[in-house]
């Protein structure tokens, strides 16, 4: 049996610790990072290639790739380019309707107020290669950007004797401006301080494995980051009427990603949690990537858990803030009421989480270990900033004068205080 049932019940510390506190396991890496984004900052493209030669065992040409992207899109299946557009028009689309409008006006009379958005100059998008191809990440990470208005977009991705033709396609169809065939800490590094060849951007998103993400770690501060992202995590609640062979399936689709995936099921129905262990343990042999499906089901983070009731169920999930929820349940919309730590939610039993990773719009670069408790995935604000604007009339700084005035000099700050009383008319003591 690769997984087994756990009443929520009998969880010790020591279980509750690894479910709620996982991490994104960088530890191990961030002294050989820190020294490889040194070196990239200070030696630029001579330290890429020589890195890309020992990591990924490639002698890179051209670091810059970006006219065979849009070879490689001219080139591509028919059917290939077709799933790329439908599923970067859906992802546009969705993005598309988050663009924030500008606004101004008057709260009191004389007292107008505002808001307006503008969108990041320069932007660097990590599409991961490895162990799977990541053409979908690209359109993620690419697409809200261009939404947003980003004037240059750039993509990483590593290299190999033969890039991968579908994401080099998806990274054209996007929208990227420059992309560069470089992976790793040293692609990270080349972005957040530039070299000979990559222009240095402002901000660095996307996902990757953990020596990218202790890269973005390392460069934080210098460069900003959307959040540090880990493994893969699906969370699927289930009540009696789940079917499940769907819980199974979700189950797995999520524990293909990575070893170190988490995969729980949570169901208040004992008969459901042990049909979801038997899906579990008929399915896996059948995938081809049951290896790493039986290591993600077996880390201590992943599990089939018994609640009492759906609402202990539903305290589980918060507590754990899944980067995926399912939820294949009876009245799915009063427990989506319940529910404020999650990254995205994917409601009813035709809804696999497969459809957001791909094509249904919303965005699959979403936060990990916890990180739903605190921040969303990426959308078209990760790339806009915004500004304040004001203007008072007269009798818009008349109304709020002594208040200005009676802060400021509590505060000390006395010509803060002197220049809304000199537009007052009002004389200030050393006038006197
Ligand atoms: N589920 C992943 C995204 C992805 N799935 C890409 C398939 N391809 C995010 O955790
Ligand atoms: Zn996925």
């Amino acid at each position: 049996m690769t997984i087994d049932v756990q009443p929520i019940a009998d969880l010790g510390p020591d279980d509750r610790v690894a479910f709620f506190e996982r991490d994104a396991g960088i530890e191990g890496v961030r002294d050989d990072v820190s020294e490889i984004v040194d070196r990239v900052q200070t030696e630029g493209d001579v330290a890429v290639r020589e890195f890309t030669s020992e990591f990924d065992d490639v002698e890179v040409g051209n670091l810059e790739i970006t006219d065979e992207c849009a070879r490689a899109y001219e080139d591509i299946d028919d059917e290939i380019r077709t799933a790329i557009e439908t599923a970067a028009a859906n992802v546009r689309e969705f993005h598309e309707a988050q663009l924030p409008e500008d606004w101004q006006r008057e709260f009191d009379t004389g007292r107008e107020l505002g808001r307006r958005f503008r969108p990041l100059e320069r932007i660097g998008v990590y599409v991961p290669g490895g162990s799977a191809a990541y053409p979908s990440s690209a359109i993620m990470g690419v697409v809200p950007a261009v939404v947003a208005g980003v004037g240059h977009v750039a993509v990483v991705t590593p290299p190999a004797d033969d890039p991968n033709p579908v994401t080099l396609a998806a990274i054209h169809a996007a929208g990227a401006d420059a992309v560069y065939s470089v992976g790793g800490a040293q692609a990270i590094a080349g972005l957040a301080y530039g070299t000979e060849t990559i222009s240095r951007v402002q901000k660095i998103v996307g996902p990757g494995n953990k020596w990218v993400t202790a890269a973005k770690a390392e460069v934080r501060g210098d460069v900003e980051i959307d959040f540090l992202a880990g493994p893969s995590e699906v969370v699927v609640v289930a009540d009696e009427t789940a079917d499940p062979e769907l819980v199974a399936a979700e189950l797995l689709a999520q524990a293909e990603h990575d070893p170190n995936a988490s995969v729980v099921a949570v169901t208040d129905d004992e008969a459901t949690a042990d049909a979801i262990v038997a899906a579990v343990d008929e399915r896996v042999p059948a995938r081809e990537r049951a290896d790493v499906i039986r290591a993600a089901l077996t880390n201590e983070t992943s599990g089939v858990l018994h609640a009492r009731s759906m609402s202990e169920a539903i305290l589980f999930t918060e507590e754990y803030a899944p980067e995926h929820l399912s939820i294949i349940a009876e009245d799915d919309e009063s427990l989506l009421e319940r529910i404020d730590s999650a990254g995205s939610v994917f409601l009813g039993p035709n809804t696999p989480v497969a459809a957001g990773d791909y094509a249904s719009g919303t965005n699959h670069v979403l936060p990990t270990n916890g990180g739903a408790r605190v921040t969303g995935g990426l959308s078209v604000e990760t790339f806009l900033r915004s500004t304040t604007v004001q203007r008072l009339s007269g009798e818009g700084l008349a109304e709020l004068g002594e208040t200005i005035t009676t802060l400021a000099d509590a505060e000390g700050l006395e010509a803060h205080a002197e220049s809304v009383r000199t537009r007052l008319g009002e004389r200030t003591d050393s006038e006197r």
